[in-house]
């Protein structure tokens, strides 16, 4: 039978989970195959992908003749076929509370609380970013391939086109201002599980899934590798997380940078931040 294959991209926070765990359970280079997908190209969106995950997202995983299409799946499949039956602490319920969407990192990279980050969004990444989606969406979505994943372009074209009609300020100003309005919350929830939820439920030393990181862990490394990324941190290493404390406004809790701390010594942290966070 033919090895896995999963579809990954290096930028990605939600692929990151099952680099991490790759190496964490001792897999073999070889024992999976990656095929890269270029999500800054939109990629994601041709028809030939949506095929294997019609949400067109990654993590992918196809595996045993199956698709394994959110990063909570793809990560338990690796898990459950680690090499030389490397155990680790099973999920738990962590796993469906990080992936809310109240709590998505995605978002963080495309929000705008006001008008100077706008113009910032608009003048970079986020604008190329959307830009180059919609571009992909719009060329896959007049193709006879498509037919089948209609609804999902419609509804991506109108999604990502709000975004783009706001940094191209197309947009009226009540959209401009609900856009501005949902952002700030979306801050204001991700800040206020940083400071009140993560220090409730993180250990005293080590990971969630005790003295080795556990599959809660994967998740929750790559969610907060990435909230650190866009509050302007770059470094991977100890202080790294500190960072953050530009978006906080307080200290960073002790036992997030005890976390952090444990994390940046592991062999599998340092290969998949190896440029920096993303
Ligand atoms: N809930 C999904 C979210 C995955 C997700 O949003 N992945 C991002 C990459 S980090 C993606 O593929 N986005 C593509 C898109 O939304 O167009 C999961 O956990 O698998």
């Amino acid at each position: 039978m033919s090895n896995p294959i999963l579809h990954t991209f290096g930028p990605s926070v939600w692929a990151a989970v099952p680099e991490l765990a790759l190496i964490e359970l001792g897999y073999d280079q070889d024992d999976i195959e990656k095929k890269v997908v270029n999500l800054g190209e939109g990629e994601n969106f041709a028809p030939a992908f949506l095929n294997i995950n019609p949400q067109g997202t990654l993590p992918t995983l196809e595996a045993g003749g199956k698709a394994y299409t959110s990063t909570a799946e793809v990560t338990s499949y690796l898990v459950a076929h680690a090499r030389n039956r490397v155990t680790v602490a099973p999920g738990t319920d962590f796993i469906n509370i990080i992936h809310e969407e109240q709590y998505d990192p995605n978002f963080l990279i495309l929000s705008a609380r006001h008008d100077e980050e706008l113009r910032s969004r608009a003048s970079g990444f986020a604008m190329t970013f959307v830009q180059n989606r919609q571009n992909a969406l719009a060329k896959h979505a007049r193709t006879s391939q498509s037919a089948e994943h209609r609804e999902f372009y419609d509804t991506k074209i109108a999604e990502n086109g709000k975004i783009l009609s706001i940094y191209q300020s197309k947009a009226p100003e009540n959209v401009k201002n609900s856009f501005f309005e949902s952002s700030r919350t979306h801050w204001d929830t991700v800040k206020a599980f940083i400071l009140e939820e993560l220090p409730e439920i993180l250990p005293e030393s080590g990971f969630l899934g005790g003295d080795e990181p556990g599959e809660d862990d994967f998740h929750l490394a790559a969610w907060l590798a990435r909230v650190v990324f866009v509050a302007g941190g770059e470094d991977a290493s100890k202080d790294g997380v500190r960072a953050i404390e530009k978006e906080l406004g307080k200290p960073t809790p002790d036992e997030v940078v005890t976390y952090w701390t444990a994390w940046s010594g592991r062999k599998s942290w340092q290969e998949v931040y190896a440029k920096g966070l993303h």
